[in-house]
């Protein structure tokens, strides 16, 4: 499949998602997202696929949705451009997605890297949700899943008054799981992603969702669901093989099932 505004390629058993639009600091106009989202569905459904890496340039995450394109939109418009649901199937996927992060990450950029599982940052890493200063507010996600990850205090400076986290502020405050030097930045994700695609399939699809839940439901409804899909994981061959394989001291051989 080829694109206009990504690339894609595999490395080993990981998906990598390029944001590739150099002229508009990837900003994300409506085709840019369908063909992120399709990129990742094609990667979700492959077999041969255990985790995803999604990044942008060295400038570059994303520096939000397409201002340009947005500009006259009436309500009805924006509503059929349904950027939510696209950026939450994110979470929805069976496969963990780590943003790779480099560069300005604002505004739409920020909440796609906040719907994906982990973030590895590059020290020039910056993250805003500027809207305030278009006469809007975050429209995908922005002030919840960034109140979540930061806290109220940091989440309020941040939407209300443009305030822009660097790398290492957003490792202090949690949003990003670490920071690298700008040349490693794809390399580092790419490495975790494969650790983590070499690991039992249903375990991993069953790990990122109950994390996911705790956003979601009570904790008597996700410790109930836990619990659940613990039992259900004695049903598949992976668990039986993780096991044996600790008792007889060598790798597991995980089979997917
Ligand atoms: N949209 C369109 N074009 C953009 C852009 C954007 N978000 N960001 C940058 N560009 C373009 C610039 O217009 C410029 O194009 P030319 O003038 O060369 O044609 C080119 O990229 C280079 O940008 P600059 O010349 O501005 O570069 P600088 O290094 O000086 O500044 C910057 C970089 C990233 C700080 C600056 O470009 C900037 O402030 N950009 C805008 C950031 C921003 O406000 N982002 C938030 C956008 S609003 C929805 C839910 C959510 C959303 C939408 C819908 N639904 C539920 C439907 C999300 C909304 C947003 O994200």
């Amino acid at each position: 499949m080829s694109y206009e505004f990504i690339l894609t390629e595999t490395r080993g058993r990981v998906g990598l998602v390029t944001l590739n639009r150099p002229k508009a600091m990837n900003a994300l106009n409506h085709q840019l997202v369908r063909e992120l989202m399709d990129a990742l569905e094609a990667f979700d459904s492959d077999e041969d696929i255990g985790a995803v890496v999604v990044t942008g340039s060295e400038k570059a995450f994303a520096a939000g949705a397409d201002i340009k394109e947005m500009a006259d939109k009436t309500v009805q418009q924006m509503m059929d451009m349904d950027f939510v649901k696209a950026f939450s199937r994110i979470l929805s996927m069976h496969k963990p997605v780590i943003a790779a992060v480099s560069g300005y990450a604002l505004g739409g950029g920020c909440e796609v890297a906040m719907s994906c599982d982990m973030i590895v940052a590059s020290e020039t890493a910056k993250f805003g949700q500027p809207e305030i200063t278009i006469g809007v507010i975050p429209g995908a996600g922005g002030t919840q899943r960034l109140t979540r990850a930061v806290g109220k205090a940091v989440a309020m400076e941040m939407i209300l008054n443009d305030r822009t986290l660097s790398a290492q502020e957003a490792l202090q405050f949690g949003l990003v799981n670490r920071v690298v030097p700008v040349e490693r930045t794809v390399d580092e994700a790419l490495k975790l992603a494969e650790e983590i695609a070499s690991r039992a399939p249903a375990a991993v699809r069953v790990a990122k969702k109950m994390i996911n839940q705790a956003y979601e439901l009570s904790l008597t409804d996700a410790l109930d669901q836990e619990r659940r899909e613990f039992y259900d994981l004695f049903a598949t061959e992976d668990q039986k093989e993780g096991m044996k394989a600790f008792i007889e001291k060598r790798k597991p051989d995980w089979k997917g099932k």
